[in-house]
């Protein structure tokens, strides 16, 4: 043979060899991650405490100004949607409430509806008003600068607070499509007092142990100006506003790039964050799974979750032990229950590698100045397979160990095709 080719092959496997070595020998396995962070009883605790809310508005159809599609199956009544979010909850373990959107959802009576839901094993969750659809909210609702149109905004807003008693929910849970197209159309400051003053009443008429979340999103409908257009100005909102109010975060009301983990860091050690809308993003509020664009920013909020939850401030971590995740997503092209199994299941995978991270070894690193360091042991959890621990983990609490699979080979989910079918879907924009 010539001899450096003979060489060159010698050395290929030599190489081959210690990779494999280097693979076998170093490999991140996550019960020697776990022996360093906590013990396998705490760690199941952790995880079946998870709960994740799915949107009542994620399982019927729908679509994009260009098309809604019809999805084999859709529950067409928000009794389908409490069935399909129990399946959900069923297959996964970790979903037990369902959001309901007003008037969406509405029903003539809601006593008999959060029955209907705990009788099939979940509870009713936020409740989320609507004061986007109406023609008379062209110019804004709670901002708009007719007086009257404020007043029957309110008033919407003050009758969700009316179902929450009747459904048990704890959260009203509220977006304001409110915003101006063109500089001078409105005065900004005149506007911001309006939004502050109908939400005073709001948060003022909530019980003990009911919270208000406010959400903010940084354009759309509205492209010059939003009324609650990011963190900062919700959090004023929030402070100003009292105890029971709480910024909540959606994922995709983001632009590009901006570091929504230092945003929940934030809101965290102000004790103002109260819950996330949770979806993925590539361009703009797209709804996308979530996990599925950027598993890695989705590990690094659940990372400074955990820490918040362990920090020596006693209001951080109860705080942010009363956060509330929900999942805020309507699935277009995608199959509905499936689209929201995965969505559940990857919160539940990146939940579990912000726990396989060693806190205090990284905290040591970041005392240290030992940049890339702090920045390895955060990683660690990162790259942590944690698909074995969470089969484990389902196997012990009688759950399908694979719930996809579960999900398309079960009866449930052909059941609700051959009972529903495809109901007609719209037909996009212009309507028809
Ligand atoms: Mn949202």
């Amino acid at each position: 043979m010539h001899r450096p080719l003979f060489k060159l092959i010698t050395d290929y496997f030599n190489f081959l060899n210690e990779l494999l070595h280097e693979l076998t020998t170093k490999r991140i396995d996550y019960w020697e991650n776990l022996e360093r962070t906590m013990n396998q009883t705490e760690l199941f605790q952790l995880l079946a405490q998870q709960a994740i809310e799915t949107p009542s508005w994620g399982y019927g159809n729908s679509g994009t100004r260009f098309k809604t599609f019809s999805a084999p199956g859709a529950a067409r009544t928000i009794w389908e949607k409490v069935d399909d979010a129990a399946e959900v909850h069923r297959l996964t373990g970790i979903a037990p409430s369902i959001a309901l959107h007003i008037p969406w959802d509405k029903v003539s009576d809601f006593s008999e509806l959060n029955h209907y839901a705990r009788s099939k094993g979940i509870s009713i969750g936020a409740i989320n008003p609507n004061v986007f659809q109406n023609d008379e909210y062209k110019l804004g609702s709670i901002a708009n600068p007719d007086e009257a149109v404020r007043e029957r905004a309110l008033s919407h807003l003050l009758e969700c607070v009316e179902i929450m008693a009747q459904t048990g929910s704890k959260d009203l849970s509220l977006w304001f499509a409110d915003g101006t197209n063109y500089a001078g159309q409105d005065d900004l400051r005149e506007r911001k007092r309006r939004v502050r003053q109908a939400l005073q009443v709001v948060h003022d008429s909530l019980p003990d142990g009911k919270r208000m979340l406010l959400e903010y999103k940084f354009f759309e409908p509205a492209f010059y100006f939003t009324d609650i257009f990011d963190w900062g100005i919700a959090l004023s909102h929030c402070h100003a506003l009292g105890a029971r109010a709480k910024v909540l975060v959606d994922l995709g009301h983001h632009a590009q790039s901006v570091n929504i983990e230092a945003i929940v860091a934030t809101l965290l050690d102000e004790e103002k964050l109260g819950g996330f809308h949770f979806n993925a993003r590539r361009y703009a509020d797209d709804d996308l799974i979530v996990g599925s664009t950027n598993p890695y920013e989705l590990f690094c909020i659940y990372s400074e979750l955990v820490q918040a939850t362990r920090a020596a401030d006693q209001g951080v971590s109860v705080g942010a032990k009363e956060v509330a995740y929900m999942i805020d997503q309507s699935h277009n092209i995608e199959p509905k229950l499936e689209a929201m199994v995965q969505s559940v299941l990857n919160c539940q995978e990146a939940y579990a590698k912000a726990l396989m991270v060693d806190y205090d070894a990284l905290h040591v690193a970041q005392k240290n100045g030992d940049v890339l360091g702090a920045h390895r042991i955060l990683n660690t959890g990162f790259q942590t397979d944690v698909r074995p621990l969470l089969a484990e983990f389902r196997r012990l609490h009688g759950l399908p160990i694979d719930p996809i699979h579960a999900l398309r080979e079960g009866e449930y989910f052909s059941g609700v095709v051959r009972d529903r079918g495809v109901a007609e879907a719209g037909g996009g924009y212009p309507s028809e």
